[in-house]
């Protein structure tokens, strides 16, 4: 999209009426951290940043920018995966300096924030009245609720607490046309018509923009019990997850899968990592139970279940951290692996889903369907697959050229995303589909399902002023 001089000027001009100088942001200097995506998937270009710190001030905004029929793209953190929050050459309306906690009611169990706010904020907030915000993600310290929403961002937490959606009470939503929309109550029931709040979620700033949500929170956890566990086979993944349901019941929050070569890639490229499990197998879990009680009960059922399994020839050996070092050294693999994948000459992200029990099998056909296209090439799958959520990321062969690689690309997408969809899954689990997923949503999606979509994109966003471009 271009924006002519003279428009620009006027358009900042009107502006100054509703923000404060120094929320206008000209200097490309300050917008250039806002162009790129974490990815490197795409690099964008605006020529103006707004930070307002109202709603009212997003309201007349927007009433503004639809009138004129200027483009804007919401951004939080900008942390997201799939370059949803990148302009390209619209004017980019950052929500970070909406970050007040507006109500926090540890009686009711919830916490009324600005869309803005900082996710790590958040659980801090409730952690301070003895409750827990159970969202939790690699790039908790950056990114803000209102992306959360609008990304329905999922974690390591998804199978005791859900993704985003199930977290959210109520939000307020300025629409294109500059209508405020107010939708915050804090009820758990409220069966009132349509609930529209759901439509803003995982919209990816495509049909409003979200200014405020309320927040569902959970008794305080006092207690968390981290292993690591070796499988006797990828197959028996799904066993040991039974397991420590029938043992645990809803002390399982996190159940992460780790193969050999994503540990290699920690122990290689990490900081300071140790291997947690000296014969550590090709297939291996971090497991996480969390208490409300500061007892010895979520430890004690922990060895239970990882005894039984061993017994059952479901793990082959495992280790319960002891101390708060050793739990963070196991965390550290599962976040050294999102960061130093690349280093291995080039890497083809794919956030994919299917049902939970179908996952040891899409991982073993997808890698042999791999295999088969480009011999040698180094799939890495790993993560949430206790929710049936795989980020099966793709490596070249080694000493291949990344050059080449890349050019795969295409290819490699269709093989994994073809995939999935036989085994009833998805090709956009928790990122979301952006730029970069626009083409499957055309192929997977059922196309009944898109022309609505479409037509309520048209009803809320006729001018389609709001992140144009993104999703469809
Ligand atoms: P942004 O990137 O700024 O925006 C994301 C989308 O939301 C864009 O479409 C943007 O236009 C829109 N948007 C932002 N704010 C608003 C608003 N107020 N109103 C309307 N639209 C808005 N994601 C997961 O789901 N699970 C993970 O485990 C996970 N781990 C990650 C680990 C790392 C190290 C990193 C860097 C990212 C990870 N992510 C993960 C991806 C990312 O952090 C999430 O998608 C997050 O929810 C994005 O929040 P944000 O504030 O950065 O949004
Ligand atoms: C995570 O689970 C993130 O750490 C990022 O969702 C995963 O893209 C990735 O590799
Ligand atoms: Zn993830």
């Amino acid at each position: 999209m271009s924006f002519p001089d003279k428009q620009l000027e006027d358009f900042i001009s009107k502006l100054s009426n509703i923000l404060d100088g120094r929320d206008i942001i000209t200097d490309q200097e300050i917008i250039y951290p806002h162009l790129q995506d974490w990815v490197g998937n795409f690099h964008g270009n605006s020529p103006l940043m707004l930070t307002p710190r109202s709603s009212e001030q997003v309201s007349k905004i927007l009433k503004m920018c639809n009138e004129k029929n200027i483009k804007i793209v919401p951004q939080g953190g900008n942390t997201g995966s799939v370059a949803s929050g990148i302009p390209n050459g619209e004017v980019i309306l950052s929500l970070k300096k909406m970050n007040k906690i507006l109500d926090l009611n540890p009686k009711d169990y919830t916490i009324t924030v600005e869309a803005g706010c900082i996710l790590n904020q958040i659980q801090l907030a409730a952690s301070e009245v003895s409750r827990h915000f159970p969202l939790s993600i690699g790039s908790e310290g950056s990114c803000t609720i209102g992306g959360n929403i609008s990304t329905n961002a999922g974690g390591i937490s998804v199978l005791k607490y859900g993704n985003m959606r199930d977290l959210v009470l109520g939000i307020e939503v300025v629409l294109a046309n500059g209508n405020i929309v107010n939708m915050l109550k804090k009820l758990r029931k409220d069966n009132t018509g349509y609930a529209l709040k759901h439509l803003f979620m995982g919209a990816e700033g495509t049909l409003g923009i979200i200014t405020a949500a309320s927040l569902r929170l959970f008794p305080k956890i006092e207690n968390k019990v981290t292993a690591f566990v070796s499988l006797t086979d990828l197959t028996t993944s799904m066993n040991l997850l039974e397991i420590l349901r029938d043992f645990s019941g809803e002390l399982l929050s996190s159940f992460e899968l780790i193969p050999d070569i994503g540990l290699s890639i920690a122990i290689e490229f990490g900081d300071n990592i140790i291997n947690p499990l000296v014969n550590a197998e090709q297939w291996n879990v971090i497991i996480e139970f969390s208490d409300t009680k500061n007892n010895e009960n979520a430890k004690n059922l922990m060895e239970a279940a990882l005894q039984h399994a061993l017994e059952e020839n479901v793990i082959t050996d495992a280790v319960i951290s002891d101390s708060i070092a050793k739990t963070q050294n196991i965390w550290k693999i599962r976040k050294a692996i999102v960061e130093h994948q690349p280093k291995l000459g080039g890497e083809i992200k794919h956030d994919v889903s299917v049902p939970i029990s179908s996952v040891p099998d899409f991982i073993r056909t997808t890698g042999d369907k791999l295999a088969q296209y480009l011999p040698g090439v180094r799939p890495v799958p790993y993560g949430h697959i206790g929710d049936g959520n795989i980020h099966y990321n793709v490596c070249p062969p080694i000493g291949y050229s990344s050059e080449a690689f890349k050019e795969k690309t295409k290819e490699i997408r269709e093989i994994v995303y073809g995939n999935a969809f036989t085994y009833g899954g998805s090709f956009a689990a928790e990122h979301g589909v952006g730029i970069i997923k626009k083409s499957q949503m055309i192929k997977y999606k059922d196309p009944t399902e898109l022309t609505i979509m479409k037509e309520i994109k048209n009803l809320l966003d006729p001018k389609e002023i709001l992140n144009p471009g993104k999703i469809f």
